[in-house]
């Protein structure tokens, strides 16, 4: 297959196609090397700019990712985001990868009138926040920021979280089992500070999600969390268009 020159598509889109399809056919594994910038350029007649073009692409879609001074490896697939009412750590037990939690701050405090709205608690009443680096068989995946009302779980700061989960606790410790959930997802661009901490250049994609979770009525968590793009995905069933139904 050959880049064609007379066609309306971009050049770098073109490779992109040839890459993937390469890619695929030639069932490369996970952290296989694909060949350097200049193999490919010279490989498909196009310069190194268009090349690095579609090599950027491709990191920032999760198909590939670069390591400085060594090249560009072939990625894992992306994870797909649970819509249950899941934690991390069952959820990515699931998926056959060691969850992990790193604290970056805990603390309690009041509660800015947004959040109580959101929460549906009165304003100014104390909640935890807690907020924690999350990893999968130590890669960063997401940094959550969770909002838990003291009234509903008075003594969470007297628990370690970095060696338990959460919604353990909550079931456990305080009898807290989530019933009911939902949540929000949309596209958004890391800050520096998360950028940072995912290993993310500044400015990447990410999928910021709003999780509200109840038990028996009560408002439980808040949690504002920022996934990494690069690594996730949403996969969801269709129903059956129904005539009349939107
Ligand atoms: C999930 C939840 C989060 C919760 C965490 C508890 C989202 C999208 N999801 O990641 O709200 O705090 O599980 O995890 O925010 P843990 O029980 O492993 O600590």
């Amino acid at each position: 297959m050959a880049i064609d020159s007379a066609s309306p598509v971009p050049k770098y889109s073109q490779l992109r196609e040839l890459l993937l399809d390469w890619i695929t056919e030639a069932r490369l594994p996970v952290d296989e090397p694909i060949p350097s910038e200049r193999e490919l350029g010279d490989r498909y007649g196009l310069s190194r700019m268009t090349v690095r073009q579609t090599l950027d692409l491709l990191v920032s879609e999760g198909k590939l990712y670069r390591v400085p001074g060594k090249g560009t490896f072939v990625a894992r697939p992306k994870i797909e985001m649970s819509l249950a009412l899941a934690s991390f750590t069952e959820d990515m037990r699931a998926r056959g990868y060691e969850p992990g939690a790193r604290d970056l701050s805990r603390r309690v405090g009041p509660v800015s009138s947004h959040t109580a709205q959101v929460m549906g608690i009165e304003p100014g009443s104390l909640v935890h926040h807690i907020e924690r680096l999350r990893t999968a068989d130590n890669e960063p995946m997401a940094i959550e920021r969770s909002n838990i009302p003291v009234s509903v779980v008075p003594d969470l700061d007297q628990y370690s979280l970095s060696r338990r989960s959460l919604y353990q606790i909550l079931e456990e410790e305080f009898g807290l089992l989530l019933d009911a959930g939902e949540q929000t997802i949309e596209a958004g661009i890391c800050d520096p500070t998360d950028a940072k901490l995912l290993g993310l250049s500044h400015g990447s994609p990410v999928l910021s999600m709003q999780r509200l979770s109840f038990s028996n009525g009560k408002c439980v968590e808040l949690a504002l969390s920022t996934y990494r793009a690069d690594r996730y995905q949403l996969h969801s069933q269709l129903d059956p268009r129904r005539a009349g139904q939107v």
